[in-house]
């Protein structure tokens, strides 16, 4: 049902989420997780930087550029989920320095200790950031993480050979869809497109309306190739894959690549998210992550990201800069948008459901 597709993302373990039943397998695992974490510093005292954040998500010289201006070397390490930031930070794993989470697991991250508080006055280009992703729904945080950049969870396609897309999250239930199409590895996107499917809440709990979630993600199973996020892109480009579930930003950059392919935010509404740059409770180079941060604050560097990405900034000094920045939704949009939220105890409900759809 899934078969291999080169490059892909194949079907993995699930995974885990912040809840008391994951943080207890979680510790299980931490001496294994502290393993995969990267190499400290053992003999050598130069200055470094330790980097877990998602695929794609930086300037080509925003690593070389920092390392050249401070002489802090910079280790990245990529992940492709909040669940698998999450379950790292969970087990114990140590040697991260910067974070990338969304807002939505913020608050978890910290009612379990795992983010340690921004110094008061640490960060001398915090102004920069937009009043809007200061606090409220797109900064669930403040005090702990940093505003980085932000995006909408939609469909991309190739129209040269779909040249018209329905925009609803139904055409991954269409069987005449089916084959060259993908969603992303990803409970919350894949539960939360469903649920709008169905007119509710990506944040819903109702049990009824998520087991028609439920019920409607099985059904999508069959016509898809595969569950993958951003690596899909390479898929996209080669024409492997003609529909995915994918992020605006990420979507773009395979534009750049081929360009036919088209992106949409469906009529049902979406999910919209902010992601942060945030400091592990147990970073060893807690000096050298606030140095990090500061200079992805610059404005010259954060529109290098922006642009390099295709991802909005939070940074109101670097999108000032850019020439042609994402827009922010109009207010017509916005009722169509969604943040996600921190889902407390019902984690661990998606966590199971998602486990199932899954394993098929
Ligand atoms: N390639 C970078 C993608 C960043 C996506 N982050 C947010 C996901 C919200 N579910």
């Amino acid at each position: 049902m899934f078969p291999d597709v080169p490059g892909s993302t194949q079907p993995r373990p699930p995974a885990t989420a912040i809840s008391r039943r994951d943080f207890v397998r979680a510790t299980a695992a931490a001496g294994a997780a502290a393993g995969l974490a990267p190499a400290l510093a053992g003999c050598d005292r130069s200055p470094r930087l330790n980097l877990y954040i998602w695929s794609d998500y930086l300037a080509p010289d925003t690593v070389p550029g920092f390392e050249r201006e401070t002489g802090i070397h910079v280790t990245v390490d990529t992940f492709e989920s909040n669940e698998e930031l999450a379950a790292k930070l969970l087990a114990g794993a140590q040697g991260y320095d910067v974070v990338v989470p969304s807002a939505y697991v913020l608050p978890g991250l910290v009612s379990q200790g795992l983010l340690l508080p921004i110094p008061s006055g640490s960060l001398a280009r915090l102004d920069n950031i937009a009043p809007v992703f200061r606090g409220g729904a797109a900064n669930p945080a403040p005090g702990f993480a940093v505003p980085y950049h932000w995006g909408i969870s939609g469909i991309a396609w190739r129209k040269d050979k779909i040249p018209v897309l329905p925009a609803t999250w139904g055409v991954f239930l269409d069987p005449a869809h089916a084959g060259p199409m993908t969603m992303m590895d990803d409970g919350r996107e894949v539960l939360g497109a469903m649920l709008r499917l169905r007119g509710h809440s990506i944040n819903s709990t109702e049990p009824a309306e998520l087991e028609q979630a439920r019920v409607d993600a099985l059904a999508a199973r069959p016509n898809l190739r595969a569950y993958v996020s951003a690596p899909v892109k390479g898929q996209l480009v080669s024409g492997d894959v003609w529909i995915a579930q994918l992020w605006n930003g990420d979507a773009a950059q395979a534009r750049q690549e081929q360009a036919d392919i088209a992106w949409l935010a469906p009529a049902e509404g979406a999910a919209i998210w902010t992601d942060f740059l945030a400091i592990p409770a147990n970073a060893p180079n807690v000096r050298e992550a606030l140095a990090f941060i500061d200079h992805i604050l610059r404005p010259d560097v954060d529109a290098a990201i922006a642009t390099a990405t295709g991802y909005g900034s939070c940074n109101a000094a670097a999108t000032a800069l850019l020439a042609d920045p994402v827009p922010d939704p109009t207010p017509e949009e916005m009722e169509r948008l969604e943040y996600m939220h921190d889902l407390g105890q019902a984690t661990e409900l998606f966590d199971r459901i998602w486990t199932e759809i899954k394993a098929g």
